[in-house]
C-alpha cells in the first residue's frame, strides 16, 4: 500500500499509453482468469474488483454498503463489462471497459492533484508509477 498524489492527467497519460496500458490489462487478465480458460466469470470479475479497489475508490473507502448492495453493485459492473451478455468477459471487453473506468476516474479526479492511499496492484497505482517512470523517477 502506498499514498500517492496524482490528478486526471496522471490516469489520462497512462490509459492514452497504449503500450503501458495493454501490458497492464493483459497482466491483470491472466492474473484474474483463475481457471485460465481466456474469459472472466462472474466470480473472477468480482474478486478482481475486490483487487483492484476501483469501486472503492469510485466510491469512497468510507462508503458503507451492505453485502446486498455489493453483490448488485458487482451485477451491474459484471453486466456492463460482458458487453455481448454471452456470459463471461473476454479480453477485449475488459481491455475497453477498464478504458471507460480509467477515464471516467480521470475526469473525476480533474485537475486538481489529491493524495490517494493505493493498494499494491490497483490501475491507479499503475498509473502513478507510469508518471514515474516518464519523469525518470524511481518508483518508490
Ligand atoms: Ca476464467
Amino acid at each position: 500500500m502506498s499514498v500517492a498524489i496524482l490528478d486526471g492527467s496522471t490516469v489520462r497519460d497512462f490509459v492514452e499509453d497504449l503500450k503501458a496500458f495493454n501490458e497492464s490489462v493483459n497482466e491483470s487478465f491472466s492474473d484474474l482468469d483463475i481457471d485460465h480458460d481466456g474469459v472472466l466469470s462472474r466470480s473472477e470479475l468480482r474478486r478482481a474488483f475486490e483487487c483492484l479497489r476501483l469501486l472503492e475508490s469510485d466510491f469512497g473507502s468510507d462508503s458503507r454498503l451492505t453485502p446486498e448492495e455489493l453483490t448488485r453493485l458487482y451485477d451491474s459492473v459484471f453486466d456492463k463489462f460482458d458487453y455481448d451478455h454471452s456470459g463471461a468477459v473476454d479480453l477485449e471487453e475488459f481491455r475497453s471497459e477498464m478504458r471507460e473506468i480509467m477515464l471516467a476516474t480521470a475526469d473525476g479526479l480533474g485537475a486538481a492533484p489529491v493524495e490517494i492511499v493505493l493498494e499494491e496492484g490497483s490501475f491507479l497505482l499503475q498509473a502513478v508509477k507510469h508518471e514515474n517512470e516518464k519523469n525518470g523517477e524511481g518508483v518508490n
